[in-house]
């Protein structure tokens, strides 16, 4: 297992779920993070606690992670001591929505292909040359179950996330005779506020997603990448797909009320 004490880890979307997991697991491993998001008031208040509970040091960006200029201009300006990232993980990522294709609305997947591809390709084209060159690295996508199979009313997103599972492939394939590893980590559903985006706030329709199932948390899903990272530098785990007993596809889970 190698250690990821002061390893620079840059996490997008940090200020909740997965993400937030995330940081507080290389927290604890004594990794420097640098957290972004677009809600700043939430990674701040994250950065706070876990650099007093961790005594690590801590970057907050704020970024959209569809906006490429942006995105070009945060990893560029990025202090001295906070450029050389050693580990990326694209977890940026959101539904919107449930409709069928031919009703589907048009904001809602553009939202859905600019965070969930664009945000994630941004990313990866501005941090891997760093890593190319300094001669190591990992980026770590967090695809999903609906990245291997569609459901009804999934449809954009599903794509996005079949996008995610293809960039991975084509990344790894890609950095062939480098050092730099890739991975993709595909979670079945994991309660975050993951449905509640999807739902636009419909607290009551998200929470009917969980209901009679143990979903896994994000710290099952934070558990999974800490070990794809802490793996020998000479292993790659391709792909992981994670689900709950109570989940056996995209579509079959067993409710028991
Ligand atoms: P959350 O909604 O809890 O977290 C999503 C995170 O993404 C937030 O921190 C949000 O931050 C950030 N984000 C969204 N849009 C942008 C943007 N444009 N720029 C920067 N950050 C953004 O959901 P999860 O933790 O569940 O989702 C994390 C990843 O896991 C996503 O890629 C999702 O598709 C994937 N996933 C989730 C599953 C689930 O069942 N929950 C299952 C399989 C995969 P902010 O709003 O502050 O920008
Ligand atoms: C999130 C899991 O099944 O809601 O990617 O699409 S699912």
């Amino acid at each position: 297992m190698i250690s990821l004490k002061n390893q620079i880890i840059l996490i997008t979307g940090a200020s909740s779920g997965i993400g937030t997991a995330c940081a507080r697991i290389f927290a604890h491993e004594g990794a420097k993070l640098i957290l972004a998001a677009r809600r700043l008031e939430r990674l701040q208040q994250l950065a706070d606690t876990l650099a007093k509970e961790f005594n690590i040091e801590i970057h907050s960006l704020q970024l959209d992670v569809r906006d490429r200029i942006a995105v070009e201009s945060a990893i560029s300006t990025l202090p001295a001591a906070w450029s050389n990232i050693d580990i990326l993980i694209n977890n940026a990522g959101l539904s919107r929505g449930l409709d069928k294709l031919h009703e589907g609305d048009f904001q809602n997947w553009e939202e859905m292909i600019d965070t969930n591809i664009k945000g994630l390709l941004y990313l990866t084209r501005y941090v891997v040359p760093g890593m190319v060159s300094r001669g190591g690295g990992h980026v770590v996508n967090i695809g999903s179950i609906a990245g291997h199979q569609t459901y009804p009313g999934g449809n954009v997103y599903c794509g996005t996330k079949a996008a995610v599972k293809a960039i991975s492939e084509g990344l790894k394939q890609d950095l062939l005779g480098t050092p730099v590893r890739v991975t993709s980590v595909d979670p079945g559903m994991v309660e975050t506020e993951f449905s509640d985006v999807r739902f636009h706030g419909d607290t009551e329709r998200a929470n009917k997603v969980y209901q009679g199932v143990t979903p896994l948390t994000a710290d099952d899903v934070a558990d999974v990448i800490f070990f794809c990272v802490t793996r020998s530098p000479h292993v790659n785990i391709n792909e992981v797909i994670l689900m709950p007993v109570d989940q056996a596809s995209a579509t079959l889970v067993n409710r028991r009320t």
